[in-house]
């Protein structure tokens, strides 16, 4: 794949969360203008220990480090992607189409219109190219579903996953108990 980037990367996911650690989760967006929707999600992976790395890989303005990043994911030791987008969101179809690893969708809110366009061109997607749509602007439902796919193989996580189940129940009750004096 040629760069059109002078900034070409070494290596797919060059910026892991924790340098130390194997990233198992390749969070990608389409501008900066994302980042704020993306980082509740960030907060999550963080929250459960989960290595993550964050990209900004554009479907449309950069598609051959969009492709070089996708398609080198599951080499990296990635297990699950994550993609924002809004507008015309075709970046989690279009990695979908790069690599064989699951990819979770958010559709970002445009500063035009609700959301419904980035919800439906990530739901939409055509028979045999499966993303996971979560809904508008939800980082927090991806990085909770990147959880319990990784969970599936790693108990640790699964273990995480548990307790952050009871916490909420508990957080409910409580408001519940509270509600109800
Ligand atoms: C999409 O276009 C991005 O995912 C973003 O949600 C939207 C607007 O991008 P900017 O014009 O703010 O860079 O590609």
């Amino acid at each position: 794949i040629e760069y059109a980037d002078k900034d070409k990367p070494k290596r797919a996911n060059a910026v892991p969360s924790k340098p130390q650690e194997q990233p198992l989760v390749a969070v990608v967006m389409g501008s900066d203008s994302d980042l704020p929707v993306v980082q509740p999600g960030l907060a999550i992976l963080k929250k459960f220990e989960i290595p993550y790395t964050v990209r900004i890989t554009s479907a449309h303005r950069t598609p051959a480090w969009m492709a070089e990043h996708a398609s080198s994911a599951a080499a990296n030791g990635i297990k699950c992607i994550i993609a924002a987008a809004g507008g015309a969101a075709h970046l989690p179809g279009m990695v979908a189409a790069y690599t064989h690893l699951p990819v979770i969708g958010i559709p970002v809110k445009p500063t035009i219109g609700d959301g419904m366009d980035s919800l439906l061109s990530i739901v939409n997607m055509p028979k045999g190219v499966p993303v996971a749509a979560m809904s508008v602007n939800n980082s927090t439902n991806a990085a909770l579903y990147a959880a319990r796919i990784l969970g599936v193989g790693d108990a640790a996580i699964a273990k995480k996953y548990v307790q952050y189940m009871q916490d909420s129940r508990g957080e409910v009750r409580e408001k519940d108990r509270k509600l109800a004096e």
